[in-house]
């Protein structure tokens, strides 16, 4: 088959719309639509500073990549999650990442930060969920503490799908009212944007593979098992069978959000008593699981002048 806008040998047959691509063609119908969704949710704007969180793996080194390309202001941090060969492999390719791109990389080590690494902890609280809280924490307080507008993250619509899915499945109406391609700063939270919301993961590998962005594609000891994984087999069974099922049900949330918002519980926040970071209770829940006595600090050290 050939490419639908040139001669050319198509790479990818995509489903939705439906259309044989070449490489240049499908890089360029990709960029397209980051720079529809972030022009449609009003992500971000031309001169504001994004700080990019990169795993080591594809969905955050396309991010990186395009906004770049893009001419975004943007940096990059990586979190080291101390789980063992895995976490090591990952820091060896977001490094690798950020040099081919050329954009600062900041890098946190939990282990180093917090005295254990990820799976360390004993704790009845699952891996993961500890692991979520920490990530979302370490990734807002570092953007506060050296001024950037925006975090991105490497989320794509099957991520997205997935989540809904399952917060749906157990009528997590409080997840269901907060979720989408924005969040909105508010005090000390940071701006969080997800620019990849309407790519489908075959989509991200395909213009990984199209632009030579290496990537780390082992996926965390942890991740075995988990129930998103079996809500995403779900949602590409069902766009198998039919095409667009899985960026209509996102768009169809999108447009019943509201329901959902309807529901929340307002919680009063104030100051962790510890981090002065927006909390529910006296102690903010990340310095509460990792029993914290002093705020972290992660102001990056000025350089040469350079640098906050
Ligand atoms: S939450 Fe769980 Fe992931 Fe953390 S412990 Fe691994 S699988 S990395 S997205
Ligand atoms: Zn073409
Ligand atoms: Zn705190």
């Amino acid at each position: 088959m050939r490419c639908k806008f040139c001669e050319k040998p198509a790479f990818i047959k995509l489903h939705y719309p439906k259309m044989y691509l070449c490489p240049e063609h499908f890089t360029e119908y990709f960029e397209r639509k980051i720079k529809r969704t972030i022009e449609r949710y009003k992500l971000l704007k031309p001169d504001e500073r994004v700080l990019v969180v990169v795993s080591g793996g594809k969905d955050s080194a396309v991010t990186a990549y395009v906004l770049k390309k893009l001419g975004y202001d943007i940096e990059c941090l990586h979190i080291n999650l101390g789980i063992g060969e895995y976490s090591e492999k990952s820091e060896e390719h977001a490094q690798k990442q950020c040099e081919a791109l050329g954009v600062p990389l900041h890098i946190v080590r939990v282990k180093e930060l917090l005295g254990h690494g990820i799976g360390e902890v004993r704790t009845r609280r699952p891996t993961c969920s500890y692991c979520g809280l920490t990530k979302r924490y370490i990734f807002n307080k570092f953007a506060y503490d050296n001024g950037f507008d925006a975090v991105a993250t490497g989320h794509n619509l099957d991520d997205e799908a997935s989540f809904i899915f399952s917060n749906m499945m157990h009528w997590n109406t409080q997840y269901l009212a907060k979720q989408g391609p924005l969040t909105p700063g508010e005090g000390k939270f940071v701006k969080k944007i997800k620019p990849l919301y309407e790519l489908t993961e075959r989509e991200v590998v395909a213009y990984a593979l199209a632009n030579g962005i290496e990537y780390h594609s082992e996926e965390c000891p942890h991740a075995h098992g988990a129930t998103t994984l079996e809500f995403k087999e779900v949602l590409n069974d069902m766009e198998e069978k039919r095409p667009g099922t899985k960026i209509n049900f996102v768009k169809g949330y999108l447009r019943k959000k509201h329901i959902f918002e309807a529901e929340l519980e307002e919680v009063e926040l104030r100051e962790c008593k510890i981090c002065g970071m927006p909390s529910s209770g006296e102690v903010c829940s990340f310095c509460r699981f990792w029993r914290l006595e002093e705020p972290l600090d992660f102001r990056v050290k000025k350089i040469n002048g350079k640098g906050r």
